[in-house]
């Protein structure tokens, strides 16, 4: 199977499970493991942070960014198909009493400008703004890439409103090798900053949330209070290290596949891409015409040995990592100009 459903579906390496046999571990909660402790320590210097904290997955680390920085009865300034809105259970309003205000773009990319269009000026009967959540990379618009200008234009906006600003980075790394930078650059405006291994760094479990010392004190306190205090978790920590030092480098593949998923789907007929030049490593598309239906093609493509996901708005997605090879782009490509004639000729 070729499968493009998420870049979550990467297994980790053999490098991976050879340090997660050998990791030195101990209890987390008393902050005595080791690994953990190393690979925090690695996280805040790469994102250019005081201080960092593992977390199970992203979005309990944006979720305790929210709570952290925001309280009950505030609002969630973020984009309008932003994750912590789309995929994250209603969790901002489950778990901090917040509710969103999304602001919604043509392209996936927050200026300062629409978000200074959103705050409202106070008073007695407006809700007031608990947190800025920026996403870059920006998954529901198809990877796209928040420039460093407008992600520093945000971060000087919140400063001066005294608003804290948040960066939802699950594959910042994606965006910092997009731009040619580093990622400490692309973190710098945020106060604190999510980011993701087990996506396109393929390590098996975890992500990392970084920021001030004072900020990461409470977000522990978060975490074990939301039920991630974890044990011996440097079993996880040892492949999160290796996946920091070895798979950052080759997010680049990954994108070049993705541009040329895009490319051989741009030349069949019967289905449009949401954005034709993918800067990273998804693309989504439409099929167009009545007769198609997203899910009719994603279960022709199944029949075909890919697997990709159906997504809202009538969309199907696919998303490039390690393990996709170029062949395995071509395949899929010709799977989609097949499934294509079978969903139209039944
Ligand atoms: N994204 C997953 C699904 O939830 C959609 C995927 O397959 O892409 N922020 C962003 C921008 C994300 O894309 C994701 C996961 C998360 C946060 C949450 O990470 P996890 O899955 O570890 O909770």
């Amino acid at each position: 199977m070729i499968d493009l459903r998420s870049d979550t579906v990467t297994h980790p390496t053999e490098a991976m499970r050879r340090a997660m046999a050998e990791a030195e571990v101990g209890d987390d909660v008393y902050g005595e493991d080791p690994t953990i402790n190393r690979l925090q320590e690695t996280a805040a210097a790469l994102v250019g942070k005081e201080a960092a904290l593992f977390v199970p997955t992203g979005t309990m680390g944006n979720q305790i960014a929210i709570a952290v920085h925001s309280r009950p009865g505030r609002e969630v300034l973020c984009e309008a198909r932003a994750h912590v809105v789309e995929h994250e259970m209603a969790s901002m309003a489950v778990v901090s009493g917040c509710m969103p205000r999304p602001i919604a773009t043509s392209d996936g990319i927050l200026t300062a400008e629409a978000v200074e269009n959103a705050l409202r000026p106070d008073g007695p009967s407006v809700t007031r703004a608990g947190v800025i959540v920026v996403e870059n990379t920006h998954n529901l618009w198809s990877g796209a890439v928040t420039p460093l200008r407008a992600v520093e234009a945000i971060g000087a906006l919140a400063r001066d409103r005294g608003i804290p600003m948040h960066m939802d980075g699950a594959r910042v790394f994606n965006a910092a090798t997009a731009l040619g930078i580093t990622a400490d650059r692309m973190a710098a405006p945020a106060d604190s900053i999510m980011f993701c291994l087990s996506k396109g760094l393929c390590a098996p479990v975890g992500s990392l949330l970084a920021g001030s010392r004072p900020f990461i004190d409470e977000a522990r306190r978060w975490r074990k209070r939301l039920g991630g205090g974890m044990r011996q978790a440097g079993v996880l920590a040892a492949a999160g290290l290796v996946a920091l030092q070895t798979m950052r480098d080759r997010l680049a593949e990954d994108h070049a596949n993705a541009r040329l998923l895009a490319d051989g789907l741009g030349e069949l007929r019967g289905l449009r891409l949401d954005i034709p030049d993918p800067l990273t490593n998804m693309v989504y598309i439409r099929i167009e015409g009545p007769r198609f239906t997203n899910r009719k093609v994603v279960a022709a493509l199944r029949e075909r040995g890919v697997l990709c996901n159906a997504s809202g708005e009538a969309r199907i997605r696919m998303v490039t990592h390690h393990g996709i090879e170029r062949d395995d782009v071509q395949t899929a490509v010709r799977a989609m100009g097949e499934a294509l004639a079978a969903s139209h000729a039944s």
